[in-house]
């Protein structure tokens, strides 16, 4: 069933393609299916395809760590002010009692009730010491952003903050981007925003004072990483043109890696003081509070996969094409028939699997070239053991009637070559002059060349000979009346 949905939904996705429809797609991805059965002049065989998981809410899959670790107001309990009326210092913060307290958690609860929940930070009581928080998210598997990170603040942005994000579970940073209500003054930066990019200066890092600026009402209080308007530059302002775009992320790695991440992180530096000077008589009106945090991406299988599991605290793909890891990272053992290749997008819609391939579903013909550079398969490297019988000649197997690959004049016999005495080696693919005492060039060598001639090539040379008499004669009967002649 779920089969056929998904093809169905790539249908679907390929009308609306053609269409060239206005809307943007859910999940910019179609490739929901790896493999299909389809009948061929063989019979019934697998077509591969590239395929991904449909991108989700990664928020469920996240490990959120805080530093300091004791940053979450309430122990001891506080009061703290609005924002906007430093007289009202009714709110208060008690990590004792379950209404009162902001624990982290709730920057990932489900949103939509009322009053909101939200994580809270201490207050400023430290001032002009800077109030720092760096709030980490990690997934533990690298993941890939379809769509904007979102936070949202419930009481005014923070005036200074950088997002980071790590491609090597958090052992090194890279900036984001910066955000601050004066980028010069901050991070001697100029101010920009997205829309300043182009396809040239989509990996830039910039500056953007569009989501600190002022004070900050309610209707004012997400901060934003824009993923979609980078999609854009490539696929178009409604990402009717995703062709473009996954033929960009298919040639492009920093492109690619841009958008892939294991763990992100937050760094508050600043927070919201809605004025120009801060109140020193009133720091309680100073705090980082967030309600939500969205990140929507999916798993990063390198187009091996269409499903991701979450088991043991722990995502991890369910690798096909005969590949394994917990990015589909590399092939499956006695899958290494072909060096692993990650699955590409092109050509749309259906992209290329690359998939890994049995070394020994090799041709016929290339098998002579994997024995003599000693790169035989597992299963024939076995037999080489002289304890290999018929007991285990399932593993044993070097050939059998259908194979015929026994060489220069050796049979098949009970699955293994047996082999003319001048010949030996698995498949008798070996000259025995080597194996000897002063090699093929020595005088007692065996090797073809110095060996006497044998009765069949006596009697070829004979015959040859013959030939050429007759055709001698032949020819001066032919020719004798014009001699005459001349
Ligand atoms: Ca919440």
């Amino acid at each position: 069933m779920r089969f056929q949905f998904a093809l169905t939904l790539q249908a679907i996705w390929t009308g609306m393609c053609h269409a060239a429809m206005q809307h943007y797609p859910a999940a910019w991805g179609h490739y929901d299916v790896c493999k299909s059965q389809v009948y061929s002049d063989e019979g019934l065989t697998w077509d591969y395809m590239a395929c991904q998981p449909e991108a989700a809410d990664m928020t469920q899959f996240l490990k959120v760590t805080l530093d300091p670790p004791n940053i979450t107001c309430g122990d001891p309990p506080e009061t703290y002010c609005a924002l906007e009326n430093p007289y009202m210092c009714n709110n208060e913060c008690d990590a004792s009692t379950e209404e009162l307290s902001h624990p982290p958690e709730l920057m990932f609860d489900t949103e939509g009730r009322n009053p909101t929940t939200f994580w809270q930070s201490t207050t400023w009581k430290k001032y002009p010491k800077p109030l720092l928080v760096n709030i980490t998210l990690s997934w533990n598997k690298t993941i890939e952003l379809t769509d904007d990170i979102v936070i949202t603040f419930e009481s005014g942005r923070p005036e200074q903050m950088v997002l980071e994000k790590s491609l090597d579970y958090g052992r090194t940073w890279q900036p984001y981007q910066f955000y601050a209500t004066d980028c010069l003054d901050a991070f001697t930066m100029e101010p920009k925003t997205v829309q300043d990019l182009s396809q040239h200066t989509l990996l830039d890092i910039i500056c953007t004072e569009d989501y600190s600026r002022g004070y900050v009402w309610k209707n004012d209080k997400t901060v934003r990483f824009e993923i979609k308007d980078r999609f854009a530059l490539f696929a178009g302002p409604r990402l009717h043109n995703m062709a473009s775009l996954y033929g960009q992320l298919d040639t492009t790695k920093n492109l690619r890696d841009f958008f892939t991440i294991t763990d992100l992180r937050i760094r508050l530096l600043r927070p919201a003081t809605g004025a120009t000077m801060v109140d020193e008589s009133s720091l309680s009106r100073y705090f980082y509070a967030i309600s939500d945090i969205k990140v929507q991406g999916r798993c990063k299988c390198n187009l091996h996969a269409n499903s991701c599991v979450f088991d043991k605290e722990k995502l991890s793909c369910e690798c096909e094409h005969n590949t394994t890891g917990p990015d589909c990272g590399r092939c499956k053992r006695n899958y290494q028939g072909r060096a692993w290749s990650a699955g590409s997008y092109l050509p749309i819609p259906k992209g290329t699997a690359n998939i890994c391939e049995y070394k020994q579903a090799l041709a016929p013909s290339s098998i002579h070239k994997h024995v003599s550079s000693l790169t035989v398969a597992p299963q024939v490297a076995l037999s080489t053991a002289p304890s290999v019988h018929a007991a285990n000649s399932k593993r044993a197997r070097v050939c059998d009637n259908e194979l015929l690959r026994c060489q220069n004049g050796g049979e098949c016999v009970n699955n293994r070559c047996s082999c003319p005495p001048s010949y030996t080696g698995l498949l008798c693919e070996k000259p025995r002059c080597e194996s000897e005492l002063g090699g093929c060039k020595g005088p007692d060598s065996g090797q073809a060349s110095l060996k006497p001639p044998s009765l069949c090539s006596l009697l070829t040379l004979l015959l040859l000979d013959l030939l050429v008499v007759v055709v001698v004669f032949f020819l001066l009967g032919w020719l004798s009346p014009l001699i005459v002649k001349i």
